[in-house]
């Protein structure tokens, strides 16, 4: 099977393997979804605060029911839901603990039909540790596509694509549209320059984005 020479020019060349047998696979039982897994990351405050802690992701809950509505398959490792009662300092950045899974929790939980990862970063205080999670699940999925989406993305897409590497592609503003055409572009094999709304480093580390903000005008189509 040729690979569509516009996925082989957009993509780094770890997933494009992963890429080509994804697309295999659809091509020959045509029964199988694609699988994204949410990835929320715990909360990060300072040693000596408290925080919200049950705060449900709202953003998730969104997306998560637009790609279903899609034929999507979706799962969600939530760090803060499923760690309700769970406080851990960081290592890293001393002041400063985490509520929720630690990493290693996070990173097992994700279901290895996984096809994409999609983390939400929604505060700028917590990417230093986002930043560290994304690159923990890169080292257990090393040819896995990992996109990330939220308003710390959106404020500072360029600076978290070279901040962290293993960070394939960030989605601008509201995701629901934008997330299910990257899915369709990356899994049927159509052009990710038509998807608007997502930005990239290329190869030679240049940063590509293309189209600004969209806004969703027609919220009842939003399940
Ligand atoms: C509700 C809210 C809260 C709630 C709940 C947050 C939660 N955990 O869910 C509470 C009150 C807890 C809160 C607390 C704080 N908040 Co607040 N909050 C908001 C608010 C008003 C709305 C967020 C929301 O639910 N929007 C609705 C959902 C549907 O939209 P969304 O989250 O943006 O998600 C969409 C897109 O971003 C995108 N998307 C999101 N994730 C992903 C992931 C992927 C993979 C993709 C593709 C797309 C995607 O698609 C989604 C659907 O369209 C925003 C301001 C705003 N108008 O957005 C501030 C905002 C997020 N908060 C902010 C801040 C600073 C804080 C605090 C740090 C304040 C403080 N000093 O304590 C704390 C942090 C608490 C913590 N660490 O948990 C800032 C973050 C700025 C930044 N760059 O860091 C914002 C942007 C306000 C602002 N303009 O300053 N907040």
């Amino acid at each position: 099977m040729v690979l569509p020479n516009t996925i082989d020019s957009l993509l780094p060349a770890r997933q494009i393997a992963k890429v080509m047998q994804e697309i295999r696979t659809l091509n020959n039982d045509g029964s199988r979804s694609p699988h994204v897994t949410f990835v929320r990351g715990p909360i990060v405050c300072t040693e000596r605060s408290l925080n919200n802690p049950a705060v449900p992701s709202i953003s998730l809950a969104y997306l998560t029911a637009y790609l279903q509505k899609a034929d999507v398959s979706v799962d969600w490792v939530d760090a803060v839901g499923e760690g309700l009662d769970e406080y851990w300092p960081i290592r890293e950045f001393p002041d400063y603990m985490a509520m929720g899974l630690t990493i290693d929790e996070i990173v097992a939980r994700i279901p290895e039909k996984t096809d994409m990862v999609a983390v939400n970063a929604m505060f700028s205080g917590e990417w230093p540790l986002t930043r560290i999670m994304i690159e923990a699940i890169r080292s257990r999925f090393p040819s896995m596509i990992i996109i990330a989406g939220g308003e710390h993305i959106t404020a500072l897409t360029e600076f978290s694509l070279r901040d962290c590497p293993a960070l394939d592609i960030c989605v601008h503003g509201e995701g629901e549209h934008i997330l299910a055409d990257l899915v369709e572009a990356l899994f049927k094999g159509t052009p990710l320059d038509k998807v608007v709304g997502i930005a990239r480093l290329d190869d030679e580390g240049r940063y590509l984005e293309n189209g600004g903000l969209s806004r969703n005008r027609d919220i009842d189509q939003i399940p």
